[in-house]
């Protein structure tokens, strides 16, 4: 095992290999407590690199034996290290070979080799492949691996690796073999292999070029009738790439394997890319619309790293963003122009507000989770410049922030410009381990355009302010806008520079309607226009406006800002009904209902009584009967701001005031506006068989929204809808949107929902989940009722909970600590014992599991003096124990000493 207080990694620090590996020959005998793994490693020395022994990582493995071109190296030649063994190597090449013993059913860290329901499966992404044999187990070593599996033939038919299988037969005793190569170089972390029994889906397709694959995806026997739609997108994926960035499928064969444990979403391994079974398993009835959604992206983001990080891959995991930004952006382009197609038989409205339905929730995640990281101890860049456990660094700052990053450049540089800078991104480093400055300069050289300046994107950590000034000059008919920038401190970097931010601004009328804009000497009278900023304050002057205009800044969000207006409430209902970005519109109405929600957690705080302002009631009235808008649309805007993203807007992060301004909102716009959802609800009925298609998609989210609302301000008529529905559904958006309506209200009848649906699905793991996740993160609605703590802990009893899951404990543990800040952080610091408790209890079995728990507390600091003298004492609590595992303690660590 690693342990506690490893050194800190630096982004400087890197030296290139001394020794490449242009082949390595792996045999794995595959058994259950005594797996025997051996290698053949042929190095070459690297005349670019300074003179160095071979370096081979290892970690939790048992080295049997070793040879170096045959023979036993002389006792000087080889040196035992901390992470893994030194080999002084003589001339220019040599000939290693190794032979490792472990024990996969020991490892429950899910890294390297691992059981999960008796097959064999791996996950070396970031440093798992040192779990399975010493290597230099580093992103720029690219190798050509050639994998022989044996197994036993009855526990696990089928065996799989990397690239094409080009031999296969019996062996004695039961058991049987596979060999497998792969035609490209790849490092360690793309390595693969399952061994166990399952089926497949197959389809055979023809590439752009005419050549024919096989796609496969594996699942266990009897979820064949689940796989269907993961097939689809991966055939979306595939011509998406090939129509948009001219990128076709390499290999023979493409296959995806689901698993039922695993610690992340999925990964992008060569050829094989290995699924949480979360991101493959679907089909109506057990399946939402947000699950459905969820797997085409996340096929297509594991697919589309075939190319953007397998293809062309890392020099170092300081690099991260390079791939991981990259194939966001890619993975949400893909996602927006498939909802936008399939919504275009409705129009192009349809077509339109599909694809800014989409933008909205990228955008959601990135201010819920990115800027509170940004905003916390752990900030760091897209681009960081030193970590102690890399994989503490798969963070929503890497992937969200760095894909709005990339997303800048596609804004700056236009779509074609764009594609002129992957093409020669490709050219030059296809086969190659390159960095994120390599990427920026092919977009710099493909454009004639100088990126010095947005380079700082990857190397200033924070998220900036905008501030936007307008002032209208009736005589000279003109409207100067000024703009500035400032990024606060961040841990170790307390100045910034400014950066290019790009902003997207419209100007509108008093009709409502956009003006034509002049910008000085550009004269195009587009009703959009894009200004870069990149001074710490700029101005820009707009001429002959025969009104002051209302100003649309940031449309479409075009830059990963907090953008601080001073719209006060008359203009953001003025935009909330009249903005014709419908980004922008959603935003508008999304900060004004921050506004109200702060202004009732002040009434709460000084025991005012909690009162809606009439005019919010009415803009959001009309927003929500506004039947020209879609129906996907108003249900985004009439959805509150997440809870986590406002206690980040507090000042003082207090989520019992919180929950309570939130509560008092909810039965309010329930309440007075019951008759308007209960039409919505009617009107929106969809009918025939389910099927994912963003029209009904839409329908049935406003529904439920519905639902929510009504249920929660206890509108009798909305209660007897939600168990309608529930009580006859034949789809899990509808069966589970039900039943979320009725556990966040006060009706009694919650409970036997609850059962019923248990019953139902008692054998589904992967619905248990939102079983387990709808009750952690339930409101008390009843304030008799029991803190939802008991009832968290009362579930990790249940028969069907398992600490050892990952989804199980996301889904339990993760969704209280993070989706229920009211329950968790209870006065009297309960919940804060509970995490601690949890922390620990993981960190024994599954340290990257435990991180991802571990950063629920985090920003501590933000907190009310009372929260923090709790949550000081357990973060001490933690950090004491003897034996913590790397991820934990820098994650604790950063919390205790970074706090602002
Ligand atoms: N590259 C993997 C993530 C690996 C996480 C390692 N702790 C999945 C993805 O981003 O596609
Ligand atoms: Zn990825």
């Amino acid at each position: 095992m690693k342990t506690e207080n490893a050194p800190s990694i630096l982004r400087s620090d890197y030296v290139p290999l001394a020794w490449r590996i242009d082949h390595l020959d792996l045999h794995f005998n595959l058994d259950p407590v005594a797996t025997i793994v051996k290698s053949r490693l042929r190095c070459v020395r690297n005349a670019l690199a300074p003179a160095a022994p071979l370096r081979l990582f290892g970690e939790d493995i048992e080295l049997l034996d070793l040879t170096v071109n045959g023979a036993q190296p002389a006792p000087d030649a080889i040196r035992r290290t901390a992470d893994g063994i030194e080999i002084a190597l003589e001339g220019e090449s040599a000939e290693i070979e190794i032979a490792t013993r472990i024990d996969p059913s020991a490892n429950t860290t899910l890294s390297g080799l691992y059981l999960s329901r008796g097959g064999f499966f791996t996950q070396c992404e970031a440093e798992g492949f040192r779990r399975i044999t010493f290597f230099p187990d580093r992103p720029d070593a690219m190798t050509r691996f050639t994998v022989t599996l044996e197994a036993d033939t009855a526990t696990c038919p089928v065996l799989l690796s990397n690239g094409n299988l080009i031999e296969q037969g019996p062996l004695d005793g039961g058991r049987h073999y596979a060999r497998w190569e792969d035609p490209f170089p790849k490092p360690s972390y793309l390595f693969a292999l399952v061994a166990a029994n399952l089926v497949s889906l197959e389809r055979r397709v023809n590439t752009a070029s005419g050549r024919e694959v096989l796609l496969q995806v594996w699942v266990e026997d009897g979820n064949l009738d689940r796989a269907g739609h993961a097939m689809d997108s991966l055939i979306h994926s595939m011509r998406w790439d090939e129509e948009t960035f001219g990128l076709e499928l390499d290999l023979d064969r493409f296959m995806i394997v689901a698993v039922s444990d695993f610690n992340m979403g999925a990964m992008e391994n060569k050829g094989l890319n290995i699924f949480n079974s979360k991101y493959v398993l679907a089909k109506p009835d057990t399946a939402t619309d947000i699950d459905y959604e969820n797997i085409e992206s996340v096929v297509a983001h594991e697919y589309f790293h075939n190319w953007t990080g397998n293809r062309v891959t890392c020099r170092d995991w300081f690099q991260l963003t390079l791939k991981e930004g990259l194939t966001v952006f890619r993975d949400q382009q893909f996602s927006a122009d498939m909802l936008g197609r399939m919504a275009e038989a409705g129009g192009e409205a349809a077509a339109a507000s599909a694809r800014a339905v989409k933008r909205i929730d990228d955008v959601r995640v990135l201010r819920t989770a990115q800027f509170a990281e940004d905003a916390g101890p752990m900030a760091h860049p897209i681009r960081p410049d030193s970590y102690q456990e890399i994989n503490n660094f798969y963070t929503a700052t890497v992937y969200e922030k760095g894909a709005e990053v990339i997303r800048m450049l596609h804004t700056l540089l236009g779509a074609e410009g764009f594609r002129n800078g992957m093409d020669l991104y490709f050219s030059y480093h296809d086969g190659q381990a390159v960095t994120c400055d390599d990427f920026v300069d092919c977009m710099a050289e493909a454009n004639g355009r100088d990126l010095d300046q947005f380079m700082r994107w990857y190397g200033q950590a924070g998220t900036p302010r905008v501030t936007a000034q307008g002032h209208y000059d009736a005589e000279s008919r003109s409207y100067t806008l000024t703009l500035t920038q400032h990024t606060p401190p961040t841990p170790g970097q307390p100045e910034k520079l400014p950066l290019v931010i790009p902003v997207a601004v419209g100007l509108i009328g008093p009709d409502g309607t956009d003006l034509p804009l002049r910008l000085q000497a550009d004269n195009h009278g587009a009703t959009t226009k894009l200004i870069e900023l990149t001074e710490a304050e700029q101005s820009f002057e707009f001429t002959d406006l025969d009104f002051e205009p209302v100003p649309s800044l940031l449309r479409g969000f075009s830059a990963p800002v907090i953008l601080e207006l001073d719209d006060d409430d008359a203009r953001l209902a003025f935009r909330m009904a009249h903005d014709s970005d419908a980004f922008n519109r959603w935003d508008a109405a999304q900060r004004y209902a921050e506004r109200v929600i702060l202004a009732l957690a002040a009434d709460a705080a000084a025991g005012r009584p909690l009162a809606v302002p009439d005019a919010f009631v009415s803009a959001f009235r009309a927003l929500l009967t506004n039947d020209a808008l879609d129906p996907a649309f108003r249900a985004q805007a009439a959805a509150l701001p997440a809870e986590a993203y406002l206690l980040e807007r507090m000042t003082v992060a207090d989520p019992a005031l919180l929950r309570a301004a939130l509560m008092a909102l909810m039965r309010e716009l329930g309440g007075a506006l019951s008759d308007e959802w209960l039409t919505l609800y009617r009107k929106h009925e969809v009918t025939g068989p389910y099927r994912y298609h963003p029209a009904d998609a839409g329908r049935r989210a406003l529904r439920n929204l519905a639902l929510k609302y009504l249920a929660a301000a206890g509108v009798g008529e909305g209660l007897e809808r939600a168990h309608a529905q529930f009580a006859r559904f034949d789809n899990m958006t509808e069966g589970f949107g039900a039943l979320a309506a009725l556990v966040n209200s006060a009706n009694p009848a919650r409970e036997a929902a609850l059962d019923t649906f248990h019953r139902r699905y008692r054998d589904d793991a992967l619905v248990l989940d939102k079983w387990f996740a709808l009750q952690a993160g339930a409101w008390r609605w009843n304030a008799e009722a029991a803190p939802v703590l008991e009832r968290v802990r009362r579930l990790m009893g249940d028969p069907d909970f398992s600490i050892e899951n990952p989804n199980k404990v996301y889904a339990l543990l993760g969704s209280f600590f993070r989706a229920n800040p009211a329950e968790f952080h209870l006065p009297d610091g309960s919940g804060y014992v509970f995490w601690a408790d949890q922390v620990l209890a993981l960190d024994r079995r599954n340290p990257q599991v435990a991180s991802r728990v571990a950063r629920a507390l985090e920003s501590w600091r933000r907190f009310t003096p009372e929260i923090r003298d709790r949550v000081g004492v357990q973060l001490e609590r933690v950090r004491s124990v003897v034996g913590l595992s790397p991820d934990v303690a820098e994650i604790i660590d950063k919390a205790l000493q970074n706090g602002r």
